[in-house]
């Protein structure tokens, strides 16, 4: 049974990006390998792009959706095994999970970092209980660790407005008000480590990801120095790994502007928050890459159905 769970589900990532490619262009016989098939989304947490972009996707190719918001409106989840429930949760994630895979032939499910356990968060407690209970494929809309529709989008952008053979590409960490999860810089790491591009990766001291996903990649603790002629420079907030989940500043230093961008594309899997990750002139100028990244999610999502569907 095919999943799509983390980039690494990508067994060919030239071809989905050619695939992709031709999606986004509407080349190739229109089919509908979802006809007859339903697929249920079910959010732990809030979505906009998710949401609607895997709706769309969805229903191009063919498939009913049955949409709900499981963090506020169902029950609560026990996760362990051989819990006795006196507890908070009224339901198991077994049945809950082995319910939801009799009425959907696909599902996809969103659930966020707590960001006070590591350990907790590093077992994908939800995730992988749709995946051992329900018996269905499972879609991942941003787990704990990752959120691999969203790095797929990003590799299309990259790969649809290069114009080079090997662009340099940043991830740079940016100030946050609140405590963010790291699947987003994660799953870009991991996908951007298989694209023929020059990655740098910088942040202050403190905001080391994790070392597996980093590969040999040294942090460059110095952005100017990291940002010097790249085409693309990725902003993102993540909390610390180390002190896990906590900010452990909020420096403004780090806040991406035009001076600091150069010529380099803009780009940034939004929500964002204006002139604090990155100045107005940025978003409002012509390198932002935002909208594309998002109009890539349906493409993105799209080819995480055909995987599912087994009609990539
Ligand atoms: C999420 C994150 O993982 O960083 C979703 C990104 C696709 N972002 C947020 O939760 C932003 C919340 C905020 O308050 O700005």
């Amino acid at each position: 049974m095919n999943h799509f769970l983390s980039t690494d589900d990508i067994d060919s990532l030239p071809e989905w990006l050619k695939k992709g490619a031709a999606l986004a262009q509407g080349i190739g016989t229109p089919d509908l390998p979802g006809q007859g098939k339903t697929l249920c989304l079910l959010f732990f947490n809030n979505s906009l792009r998710t949401r609607l972009s895997t709706q769309k996707a969805a229903r191009l190719l063919g498939l009913e959706v049955l949409v709900m918001n499981f963090g506020s409106e169902g029950w609560n989840l026990e996760l362990e095994d051989g819990t006795i429930m006196e507890a908070g949760a009224a339901e198991h994630i077994a049945e809950a999970a082995a319910v939801v895979g009799q009425y959907a032939d696909l599902i996809g499910v969103r659930a966020f970092a707590g960001l006070s356990d590591r350990t907790l968060d590093s077992a994908e407690g939800i995730l992988n209980g749709f995946v051992r209970y329900a018996g269905v494929p499972i879609l991942n809309m941003e787990s704990a660790t990752g959120h691999p529709l969203q790095a797929l989008a990003d590799a299309l952008t990259i790969a649809e407005t290069s114009k080079k053979i090997s662009p340099k590409v940043v991830l740079s960490w940016a100030p946050h008000p609140r405590a963010l999860p790291q699947a987003v810089s994660n799953s870009f790491l991991r996908i951007m480590q298989r694209m023929p591009v020059e990655l740098v990766i910088t942040h202050p001291p403190g905001y080391e990801l994790d070392p597996n996903l980093v590969g040999t990649y040294k942090p460059v603790y110095d952005q100017k120095k990291a940002l010097a002629g790249a085409d693309y420079v990725y902003v993102k907030n993540w909390s610390s790994v180390q002190e896990y989940g906590k900010v452990l500043h909020r420096d403004p230093g780090w806040m991406m502007n035009a001076e600091k961008l150069g010529d380099a594309g803009f780009m940034h899997c939004l929500p964002v928050r204006r002139n604090v990750v990155v100045e107005d002139a940025v978003l409002d100028g012509p390198q932002s890459l935002v909208l594309k990244q998002a109009a890539n999610r349906t493409i993105s999502a799209q080819l995480a159905l055909r995987h599912l569907l087994n009609a990539l």
